[in-house]
Protein backbone atom coordinates (compact mmCIF):
# COMPACT_ATOMS: atom_id res chain seq x y z
CA UNK A 1 0.00 0.00 0.00
CA UNK A 2 2.47 3.06 -1.14
CA UNK A 3 2.11 5.57 -3.81
CA UNK A 4 -0.76 8.15 -4.64
CA UNK A 5 -3.22 6.48 -1.65
CA UNK A 6 -6.73 7.17 -1.55
CA UNK A 7 -6.66 6.64 2.35
CA UNK A 8 -6.72 11.75 1.83
CA UNK A 9 -9.15 12.85 -0.90
CA UNK A 10 -7.07 16.52 -0.97
CA UNK A 11 -9.51 17.68 -3.78
CA UNK A 12 -12.28 16.88 -1.88
CA UNK A 13 -11.08 17.70 1.30
CA UNK A 14 -11.92 14.42 3.03
CA UNK A 15 -10.20 11.43 4.46
CA UNK A 16 -10.60 7.59 4.86
CA UNK A 17 -11.73 6.29 8.12
CA UNK A 18 -9.52 3.67 8.30
CA UNK A 19 -6.64 6.65 8.43
CA UNK A 20 -7.38 6.25 12.52
CA UNK A 21 -8.37 2.36 12.35
CA UNK A 22 -6.12 0.43 10.14
CA UNK A 23 -3.17 -1.64 11.58
CA UNK A 24 -1.16 -1.20 7.64
CA UNK A 25 -1.96 2.62 7.74
CA UNK A 26 0.05 2.57 11.32
CA UNK A 27 2.65 0.18 10.16
CA UNK A 28 2.92 2.74 6.91
CA UNK A 29 2.74 5.86 8.72
CA UNK A 30 5.94 4.55 11.21
CA UNK A 31 7.53 3.88 8.19
CA UNK A 32 7.13 6.68 6.27
CA UNK A 33 6.69 9.61 8.49
CA UNK A 34 7.96 8.71 12.08
CA UNK A 35 11.06 7.01 10.38
CA UNK A 36 11.69 10.67 8.30
CA UNK A 37 10.52 13.18 9.61
CA UNK A 38 12.24 16.02 12.59
CA UNK A 39 10.66 14.59 15.40
CA UNK A 40 10.03 16.91 19.03
CA UNK A 41 12.85 15.34 21.23
CA UNK A 42 12.34 18.04 23.94
CA UNK A 43 13.98 21.73 25.04
CA UNK A 44 17.35 22.37 26.46
CA UNK A 45 16.02 23.94 29.44
CA UNK A 46 14.98 20.07 30.32
CA UNK A 47 18.81 19.26 30.48
CA UNK A 48 20.68 22.39 30.91
CA UNK A 49 24.17 20.98 31.96
CA UNK A 50 26.61 18.61 30.37
CA UNK A 51 26.48 15.09 31.31
CA UNK A 52 22.23 15.90 31.64
CA UNK A 53 19.90 13.65 29.84
CA UNK A 54 16.20 12.56 29.07
CA UNK A 55 14.91 9.86 27.81
CA UNK A 56 11.84 10.24 25.65
CA UNK A 57 10.77 8.86 22.39
CA UNK A 58 10.75 9.23 18.98
CA UNK A 59 7.05 7.22 17.87
CA UNK A 60 7.53 3.97 20.07
CA UNK A 61 11.69 3.60 19.46
CA UNK A 62 13.17 4.56 23.26
CA UNK A 63 16.03 7.39 22.84
CA UNK A 64 18.23 8.68 25.17
CA UNK A 65 18.65 12.38 24.40
CA UNK A 66 21.89 13.84 26.38
CA UNK A 67 23.93 17.05 26.91
CA UNK A 68 27.75 16.85 25.75
CA UNK A 69 30.73 18.11 27.35
CA UNK A 70 30.85 20.71 24.53
CA UNK A 71 27.83 21.81 24.72
CA UNK A 72 25.77 19.73 21.68
CA UNK A 73 23.43 17.13 22.35
CA UNK A 74 23.37 13.65 20.90
CA UNK A 75 20.75 11.10 20.81
CA UNK A 76 20.84 7.37 20.37
CA UNK A 77 18.78 4.34 20.48
CA UNK A 78 18.17 3.03 23.94
CA UNK A 79 18.46 -0.51 23.72
CA UNK A 80 21.68 -2.22 24.11
CA UNK A 81 23.52 -4.03 21.28
CA UNK A 82 24.68 -6.63 22.88
CA UNK A 83 21.10 -8.51 23.81
CA UNK A 84 18.87 -5.42 23.08
CA UNK A 85 18.37 -4.56 26.78
CA UNK A 86 17.09 -1.05 27.69
CA UNK A 87 20.53 0.87 28.01
CA UNK A 88 18.68 3.43 30.66
CA UNK A 89 15.68 3.18 32.44
CA UNK A 90 14.98 6.71 34.53
CA UNK A 91 13.60 9.65 32.84
CA UNK A 92 16.12 12.36 33.68
CA UNK A 93 19.50 12.53 34.98
CA UNK A 94 23.27 13.47 34.95
CA UNK A 95 25.56 10.68 33.66
CA UNK A 96 29.06 10.31 32.68
CA UNK A 97 28.15 6.80 31.24
CA UNK A 98 25.09 4.54 30.63
CA UNK A 99 25.55 0.91 32.18
CA UNK A 100 23.31 -1.81 30.91
CA UNK A 101 22.28 -3.51 33.42
CA UNK A 102 22.20 -6.76 32.14
CA UNK A 103 25.89 -7.86 31.34
CA UNK A 104 27.48 -4.10 32.20
CA UNK A 105 28.25 -2.97 28.96
CA UNK A 106 29.39 0.81 29.46
CA UNK A 107 28.05 3.32 27.00
CA UNK A 108 29.55 7.05 26.62
CA UNK A 109 27.41 10.25 27.06
CA UNK A 110 27.50 9.93 23.01
CA UNK A 111 26.40 6.09 23.06
CA UNK A 112 29.87 5.18 21.83
CA UNK A 113 30.68 1.65 23.23
CA UNK A 114 33.33 2.11 25.83
CA UNK A 115 33.80 -0.92 28.10
CA UNK A 116 32.69 -4.12 27.99
CA UNK A 117 33.35 -6.47 30.97
CA UNK A 118 35.79 -8.82 30.33
CA UNK A 119 36.20 -7.96 27.58
CA UNK A 120 39.93 -9.48 26.57
CA UNK A 121 39.60 -12.32 28.32
CA UNK A 122 35.80 -14.04 27.16
CA UNK A 123 35.98 -12.17 23.78
CA UNK A 124 39.68 -12.45 23.11
CA UNK A 125 40.01 -8.50 21.62
CA UNK A 126 38.10 -9.89 18.72
CA UNK A 127 34.86 -6.59 19.45
CA UNK A 128 35.05 -4.02 17.16
CA UNK A 129 33.69 -2.03 20.15
CA UNK A 130 33.62 0.83 17.34
CA UNK A 131 30.99 -0.66 15.36
CA UNK A 132 28.78 -1.93 18.50
CA UNK A 133 28.52 1.77 19.50
CA UNK A 134 24.38 2.41 20.25
CA UNK A 135 22.87 3.69 17.21
CA UNK A 136 22.67 7.38 16.69
CA UNK A 137 19.86 9.77 15.58
CA UNK A 138 20.51 13.05 13.71
CA UNK A 139 19.95 16.11 16.73
CA UNK A 140 19.56 19.25 15.76
CA UNK A 141 17.82 22.55 17.56
CA UNK A 142 16.18 25.55 16.95
CA UNK A 143 15.90 28.27 19.32
CA UNK A 144 16.35 25.75 22.39
CA UNK A 145 14.31 22.81 20.95
CA UNK A 146 16.12 19.86 20.03
CA UNK A 147 14.84 17.88 17.19
CA UNK A 148 15.74 14.30 16.21
CA UNK A 149 15.49 12.43 13.00
CA UNK A 150 16.21 9.18 11.24
CA UNK A 151 16.93 9.62 7.66
CA UNK A 152 20.02 11.18 6.58
CA UNK A 153 18.22 12.53 3.43
CA UNK A 154 15.64 14.99 5.18
CA UNK A 155 16.33 18.33 5.05
CA UNK A 156 17.97 20.55 7.82
CA UNK A 157 15.76 20.78 10.53
CA UNK A 158 15.56 25.05 9.54
CA UNK A 159 14.32 23.70 5.98
CA UNK A 160 11.83 21.24 7.64
CA UNK A 161 10.07 24.08 9.81
CA UNK A 162 10.25 26.03 6.74
CA UNK A 163 8.29 28.99 6.64
CA UNK A 164 6.83 28.11 9.77
CA UNK A 165 9.84 29.52 11.35
CA UNK A 166 8.09 32.77 10.88
CA UNK A 167 5.35 32.02 12.80
CA UNK A 168 7.66 30.24 16.10
CA UNK A 169 9.64 32.87 15.45
CA UNK A 170 7.63 35.32 16.96
CA UNK A 171 7.39 33.41 19.85
CA UNK A 172 10.06 31.30 20.37
CA UNK A 173 12.23 34.22 19.92
CA UNK A 174 9.13 36.84 20.97
CA UNK A 175 10.16 39.91 22.59
CA UNK A 176 12.58 38.57 25.87
CA UNK A 177 14.47 35.28 25.75
CA UNK A 178 12.08 33.34 24.16
CA UNK A 179 9.92 30.06 25.16
CA UNK A 180 11.35 27.19 27.44
CA UNK A 181 9.95 23.91 28.54
CA UNK A 182 8.99 23.27 32.14
CA UNK A 183 9.06 19.26 33.20
CA UNK A 184 9.31 16.63 33.85
CA UNK A 185 6.04 15.95 31.90
CA UNK A 186 2.99 14.60 32.62
CA UNK A 187 2.02 11.28 31.13
CA UNK A 188 -1.05 9.54 30.25
CA UNK A 189 -2.48 7.24 28.02
CA UNK A 190 -5.04 7.69 26.11
CA UNK A 191 -7.20 5.80 23.87
CA UNK A 192 -6.83 7.00 20.70
CA UNK A 193 -5.29 7.19 16.89
CA UNK A 194 -2.24 9.81 17.40
CA UNK A 195 -3.75 11.94 14.50
CA UNK A 196 -7.25 12.83 16.34
CA UNK A 197 -5.61 14.88 18.68
CA UNK A 198 -2.86 16.63 16.29
CA UNK A 199 -5.84 17.55 13.66
CA UNK A 200 -7.97 19.08 17.18
CA UNK A 201 -4.77 21.23 18.18
CA UNK A 202 -3.54 21.91 14.33
CA UNK A 203 -6.75 23.75 13.57
CA UNK A 204 -10.23 23.00 15.05
CA UNK A 205 -11.54 26.19 16.00
CA UNK A 206 -15.19 24.90 15.74
CA UNK A 207 -14.87 22.89 18.60
CA UNK A 208 -13.44 25.14 21.41
CA UNK A 209 -17.53 26.20 21.72
CA UNK A 210 -18.67 23.28 21.80
CA UNK A 211 -16.42 20.67 23.58
CA UNK A 212 -15.48 23.12 26.27
CA UNK A 213 -18.68 25.09 26.27
CA UNK A 214 -19.31 24.62 30.09
CA UNK A 215 -15.14 24.63 30.93
CA UNK A 216 -14.95 28.11 29.18
CA UNK A 217 -17.87 29.19 30.94
CA UNK A 218 -16.37 28.56 33.91
CA UNK A 219 -13.09 30.28 33.20
CA UNK A 220 -15.02 33.42 31.99
CA UNK A 221 -12.91 36.77 30.30
CA UNK A 222 -12.80 36.85 26.26
CA UNK A 223 -13.10 32.83 25.80
CA UNK A 224 -16.66 32.89 27.28
CA UNK A 225 -17.55 34.64 24.09
CA UNK A 226 -16.73 31.35 22.49
CA UNK A 227 -18.48 29.41 24.55
CA UNK A 228 -22.17 27.49 23.48
CA UNK A 229 -24.74 27.41 20.54
CA UNK A 230 -24.82 31.22 19.70
CA UNK A 231 -26.24 32.69 16.75
CA UNK A 232 -23.89 35.88 17.63
CA UNK A 233 -20.45 33.80 17.63
CA UNK A 234 -17.85 35.79 16.33
CA UNK A 235 -16.36 34.53 13.06
CA UNK A 236 -13.93 36.28 10.35
CA UNK A 237 -13.25 39.11 13.17
CA UNK A 238 -11.81 36.64 15.50
CA UNK A 239 -8.49 35.43 14.13
CA UNK A 240 -6.80 33.26 11.23
CA UNK A 241 -6.01 29.94 10.36
CA UNK A 242 -2.33 28.69 8.60
CA UNK A 243 -1.18 25.66 7.49
CA UNK A 244 2.74 25.61 5.54
CA UNK A 245 4.71 23.88 3.61
CA UNK A 246 5.72 20.17 5.52
CA UNK A 247 1.87 20.34 7.18
CA UNK A 248 3.16 22.69 10.10
CA UNK A 249 -0.56 24.66 11.31
CA UNK A 250 -2.28 26.79 13.70
CA UNK A 251 -5.12 29.04 14.36
CA UNK A 252 -5.01 32.19 16.51
CA UNK A 253 -7.37 34.30 18.55
CA UNK A 254 -7.27 37.54 18.18
CA UNK A 255 -5.84 39.36 21.46
CA UNK A 256 -6.77 36.36 23.41
CA UNK A 257 -3.01 35.22 24.21
CA UNK A 258 -3.53 35.44 28.45
CA UNK A 259 -7.56 34.82 28.17
CA UNK A 260 -7.30 32.39 30.87
CA UNK A 261 -5.09 34.37 32.95
CA UNK A 262 -5.58 37.21 35.68
CA UNK A 263 -4.99 40.13 34.14
CA UNK A 264 -2.53 42.70 35.47
CA UNK A 265 0.70 40.42 36.49
CA UNK A 266 2.02 37.05 35.60
CA UNK A 267 1.45 36.23 31.93
CA UNK A 268 -0.61 39.34 30.94
CA UNK A 269 2.31 41.64 32.35
CA UNK A 270 4.92 39.69 30.62
CA UNK A 271 3.14 40.21 27.42
CA UNK A 272 2.53 43.55 28.02
CA UNK A 273 6.35 44.37 28.71
CA UNK A 274 7.49 42.49 25.98
CA UNK A 275 4.55 43.32 22.57
CA UNK A 276 6.94 46.40 22.11
CA UNK A 277 10.18 44.76 21.31
CA UNK A 278 8.29 42.54 18.94
CA UNK A 279 6.68 44.99 17.52
CA UNK A 280 9.88 47.00 17.01
CA UNK A 281 11.72 43.38 15.51
CA UNK A 282 8.91 41.65 13.94
CA UNK A 283 6.41 44.68 12.93
CA UNK A 284 2.86 44.94 13.91
CA UNK A 285 1.60 41.99 12.00
CA UNK A 286 3.76 39.70 14.18
CA UNK A 287 2.65 41.56 17.27
CA UNK A 288 -0.72 40.77 16.43
CA UNK A 289 0.35 36.92 16.49
CA UNK A 290 2.03 37.19 19.57
CA UNK A 291 -1.09 38.54 21.34
CA UNK A 292 -3.05 36.55 20.13
CA UNK A 293 -3.53 32.50 21.67
CA UNK A 294 -2.63 30.36 19.46
CA UNK A 295 -3.54 26.53 18.69
CA UNK A 296 -0.55 24.81 16.69
CA UNK A 297 1.02 21.43 15.86
CA UNK A 298 4.45 20.80 14.26
CA UNK A 299 4.04 18.04 12.06
CA UNK A 300 4.03 15.36 12.65
CA UNK A 301 3.02 14.81 16.47
CA UNK A 302 3.68 17.75 18.39
CA UNK A 303 1.24 20.16 19.44
CA UNK A 304 1.09 23.08 21.83
CA UNK A 305 -0.96 25.88 22.91
CA UNK A 306 0.49 29.37 22.88
CA UNK A 307 -1.17 31.42 25.52
CA UNK A 308 -2.66 28.54 27.45
CA UNK A 309 1.33 27.27 27.43
CA UNK A 310 0.25 23.88 27.57
CA UNK A 311 3.17 21.77 25.05
CA UNK A 312 2.53 18.17 24.30
CA UNK A 313 4.08 15.05 22.13
CA UNK A 314 1.45 12.49 21.16
CA UNK A 315 3.58 9.58 21.11
CA UNK A 316 1.80 6.81 19.04
CA UNK A 317 1.39 3.19 20.39
CA UNK A 318 -0.20 1.44 17.72
CA UNK A 319 -3.12 2.72 15.59
CA UNK A 320 -5.42 2.69 18.52
CA UNK A 321 -3.53 4.07 21.56
CA UNK A 322 -0.90 7.23 22.62
CA UNK A 323 0.90 8.09 25.12
CA UNK A 324 0.41 11.88 26.10
CA UNK A 325 3.71 14.00 27.47
CA UNK A 326 2.11 17.33 28.20
CA UNK A 327 4.85 19.71 29.56
CA UNK A 328 4.28 23.62 29.85
CA UNK A 329 5.91 26.40 27.77
CA UNK A 330 7.59 29.40 29.77
CA UNK A 331 9.24 32.47 28.58
CA UNK A 332 12.70 31.64 30.11
CA UNK A 333 13.54 34.89 31.30
CA UNK A 334 10.07 35.40 33.33
CA UNK A 335 10.77 35.34 36.90
CA UNK A 336 9.96 31.78 38.86
CA UNK A 337 6.37 33.36 40.08
CA UNK A 338 5.11 34.19 36.51
CA UNK A 339 6.74 30.49 35.46
CA UNK A 340 4.60 28.99 38.21
CA UNK A 341 1.46 30.90 37.72
CA UNK A 342 1.54 29.87 34.22
CA UNK A 343 2.16 26.55 34.85
CA UNK A 344 -0.85 25.98 37.65
CA UNK A 345 -3.01 27.19 34.80
CA UNK A 346 -1.75 25.18 32.07
CA UNK A 347 -1.95 22.31 34.54
CA UNK A 348 -5.43 23.13 35.06
CA UNK A 349 -6.63 23.19 31.69
CA UNK A 350 -5.01 21.06 29.71
CA UNK A 351 -2.84 18.48 32.30
CA UNK A 352 -3.62 14.96 32.45
CA UNK A 353 -6.57 15.73 34.31
CA UNK A 354 -7.43 19.44 33.09
CA UNK A 355 -11.23 20.38 32.99
CA UNK A 356 -10.60 21.36 28.82
CA UNK A 357 -8.07 18.08 28.39
CA UNK A 358 -11.03 15.78 29.76
CA UNK A 359 -13.61 17.41 27.50
CA UNK A 360 -10.89 16.95 24.60
CA UNK A 361 -10.24 13.21 25.35
CA UNK A 362 -13.51 12.10 25.69
CA UNK A 363 -14.23 13.18 21.83
CA UNK A 364 -10.70 11.64 21.26
CA UNK A 365 -11.28 7.55 22.23
CA UNK A 366 -15.25 8.03 20.61
CA UNK A 367 -13.70 9.11 17.22
CA UNK A 368 -11.03 6.10 16.84
CA UNK A 369 -13.46 3.20 18.48
CA UNK A 370 -16.13 4.35 16.74
CA UNK A 371 -14.47 3.04 13.89
CA UNK A 372 -14.54 -1.01 14.78
CA UNK A 373 -17.89 -1.07 13.08
CA UNK A 374 -17.07 -2.66 9.43
CA UNK A 375 -19.50 -0.57 8.38
CA UNK A 376 -18.95 2.37 9.85
CA UNK A 377 -15.31 2.65 9.24
CA UNK A 378 -15.78 1.93 5.23
CA UNK A 379 -16.61 5.91 5.30
CA UNK A 380 -15.21 8.94 4.64
CA UNK A 381 -14.56 12.18 7.05
CA UNK A 382 -15.24 15.69 5.63
CA UNK A 383 -12.77 18.76 6.55
CA UNK A 384 -14.59 21.04 3.74
CA UNK A 385 -15.30 23.88 6.31
CA UNK A 386 -13.94 27.42 4.64
CA UNK A 387 -12.45 25.88 1.14
CA UNK A 388 -12.06 28.26 -1.04
CA UNK A 389 -12.24 31.02 2.05
CA UNK A 390 -8.12 31.09 1.91
CA UNK A 391 -5.01 31.70 0.14
CA UNK A 392 -1.58 32.99 0.00
CA UNK A 393 -1.63 36.22 1.59
CA UNK A 394 0.51 39.41 1.44
CA UNK A 395 2.08 38.99 4.64
CA UNK A 396 1.66 35.99 6.85
CA UNK A 397 3.52 33.01 4.71
CA UNK A 398 1.93 29.71 3.30
CA UNK A 399 -1.96 29.49 3.26
CA UNK A 400 -4.19 31.73 5.60
CA UNK A 401 -7.18 30.83 6.23
CA UNK A 402 -10.41 33.81 6.62
CA UNK A 403 -11.25 32.70 9.96
CA UNK A 404 -10.04 30.94 13.53
CA UNK A 405 -13.14 28.40 13.01
CA UNK A 406 -11.98 26.57 9.71
CA UNK A 407 -10.30 23.62 8.45
CA UNK A 408 -7.50 25.19 6.62
CA UNK A 409 -5.13 23.75 8.99
CA UNK A 410 -6.64 20.63 8.66
CA UNK A 411 -6.26 20.54 5.08
CA UNK A 412 -2.92 21.55 5.16
CA UNK A 413 -1.69 19.08 7.50
CA UNK A 414 -3.55 15.92 5.61
CA UNK A 415 -2.06 17.23 2.43
CA UNK A 416 1.51 16.61 3.61
CA UNK A 417 0.32 13.47 4.99
CA UNK A 418 -0.69 12.34 2.07
CA UNK A 419 2.48 13.64 0.54
CA UNK A 420 4.73 11.86 2.70
CA UNK A 421 2.68 8.46 3.00
CA UNK A 422 3.12 8.72 -1.35
CA UNK A 423 6.48 9.64 -1.55
CA UNK A 424 9.14 7.03 -1.84
CA UNK A 425 12.20 9.34 -0.64
CA UNK A 426 12.44 12.89 0.53
CA UNK A 427 13.68 13.82 -3.04
CA UNK A 428 10.81 13.17 -3.92
CA UNK A 429 8.87 14.96 -1.15
CA UNK A 430 11.35 18.15 -2.39
CA UNK A 431 10.67 17.90 -5.65
CA UNK A 432 6.94 19.43 -4.97
CA UNK A 433 8.59 22.39 -2.92
CA UNK A 434 7.37 24.98 -5.68
CA UNK A 435 3.81 23.99 -6.21
CA UNK A 436 2.81 22.51 -2.82
CA UNK A 437 0.12 24.97 -1.94
CA UNK A 438 -1.85 24.03 -5.35
CA UNK A 439 -4.46 22.06 -3.91
CA UNK A 440 -5.69 25.82 -2.85
CA UNK A 441 -7.20 26.92 -5.45
CA UNK A 442 -7.95 30.22 -4.60
CA UNK A 443 -5.03 32.29 -5.43
CA UNK A 444 -6.76 35.73 -4.73
CA UNK A 445 -8.65 35.53 -1.48
CA UNK A 446 -6.49 37.77 0.17
O1 LIG B 1 -9.17 23.16 22.74
C1 LIG B 1 -8.53 23.92 22.07
N1 LIG B 1 -7.80 23.44 21.07
C2 LIG B 1 -8.53 25.40 22.35
C3 LIG B 1 -8.97 25.86 23.58
C4 LIG B 1 -8.13 26.27 21.36
C5 LIG B 1 -8.17 27.64 21.61
C6 LIG B 1 -8.61 28.12 22.86
C7 LIG B 1 -9.00 27.21 23.85
FE1 LIG C 1 23.28 -5.04 27.50
FE2 LIG C 1 24.05 -7.60 27.52
S1 LIG C 1 22.11 -6.80 26.87
S2 LIG C 1 25.13 -5.86 28.31
FE1 LIG D 1 -10.16 21.18 22.80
Amino acid sequence: MSGDTTLVDTVNASQSRQVFWDRDVYDLEIERIFSRAWLMLGHKSLLPKPGDFITTYMAEDKIILSHQSDGTFRAFINSCTHRGNQICHADSGNAKAFVCNYHGWVYGQDGSLVDVPLESRCYHNKLDKQELAAKSVRVETYKGFIFGCHDPEAPSLEDYLGEFRFYLDTIWEGGGAGLELLGPPMKSLLHCNWKVPVENFVGDGYHVGWTHAAALGQIGGPLAGLAGNRADIPFDDLGLQFTTRHGHGFGVIDNAAAAIHRKGDGWNKYLEDTRGEVRRKFGADRERLYVGHWNGAIFPNCSFLYGTNTFKIWHPRGPHEIEVWTYTMVPSDADPATKSAIQREATRTFGTAGTLESDDGENMSSATYVNRGVITRDGMMNSTMGVGYEGPHPVYPGIVGISFIGETSYRGFYRFWKEMIDAPDWASVKANDDNWDSVFTNRNFW
